[in-house]
Parts: structure tokens; sequence; C-alpha cells
């Protein structure tokens, strides 16, 4: 039957060139936030083992709107930039961290408890989709001068 095992082949080819299966990702999370808050922001390792690729777009529940965004350096004041899509070159891990590349939750449609998981989707230039379950982290802001660290209260 090789007019099967063509099909096979092509389908199977087919498979292959899609970016949503060449993309590994490793440690997403997402920032804890409660409603009040109306944001947050997810973030991962991203490897992509196929053609270059980018991420155009991501949907989930828990938030009404979801944005790819970045960080740029404004003068000194990092702010965060809505940009069109996150380029996934061959080989090469890319890092959505805090600070950074970033997948934002704008107005919350429910609290972010750590330990919840998430759904996030993304959606590639290709038009394959990837649905990933994420687990909510407590990420600490960085702010110099904050008292209590480095102290260890004794509680008898
Ligand atoms: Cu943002």
């Amino acid at each position: 039957m090789k007019y099967l095992a063509l099909i096979w082949l092509l389908l199977s080819q087919a498979v292959l060139a899609d970016a949503a299966q060449n993309v590994v990702i490793d440690k997403p999370f997402a920032r804890a936030a409660m409603q009040q808050q109306k944001n947050s922001a997810a973030f991962m390792q991203i490897i992509n083992q196929g053609q270059p690729a980018a991420i155009v777009n991501a949907r989930s529940s828990v938030s009404e709107i979801v944005e790819l965004h970045t960080h740029i350096n404004d003068n000194g004041v990092m702010r965060m930039r809505k940009i069109p899509q996150i380029d996934l070159p061959h080989g090469q891990m890319v890092k959505l961290k805090p600070g950074g590349l970033h997948v934002m939750f704008i107005k919350l449609k429910r609290d972010l408890n750590v330990g919840d998981m998430i759904d996030v989707t993304l959606v590639f230039d290709d038009g394959s989709e990837k649905a990933l379950e994420l687990p909510v982290h407590k990420v600490m802001m960085k702010h110099k001068g904050m008292s209590g660290h480095g102290k260890k209260m004794m509680h008898h």
C-alpha cells in the first residue's frame, strides 16, 4: 500500500511543520494577584526546535484581555509596552520573565491564588496553538530598602 504510506508521510511532515509541536515550554507560571489588582502576567522559557516562528496572540479565561508585552527602559524607568509578537528563533531559549517579556493579563476576572492552575493558550504565526496549564506562584517585586529582610524572627 504505497499510496497509504505516502499519505502518512505527508501527514507526519505536516505535523512536524507545526510551530506548536516544535516549541517546548519550560517552567511556566503566572504571578499571584487579587482580582482588585486588575492585572497579572505569565512567564515561561520557550525553546523552538523547528523553523523560526513567533507567538502572535495568547488567550486565557482568567482575564478579559490578554496581550503580549515587553519592558523597555525609558530614561531609566522600566515601562511595559504591548508588542505584536514574540519571535522564537530556531534553537534559542526565549525567556519570558518579570521585568522582561511576558503574557499580560488585563482586567482579571478572578483572584490568582498561589497553587491555582490557570489556562493559557499560545497562538503561533502559522495558526497552530498550544494550550498550557500554569501554576500560580508568588512573585516578589525587588525593592531596595525594604525592611524585614535578613532578620530572622524567632517565635517561641
Ligand atoms: Cu505587561
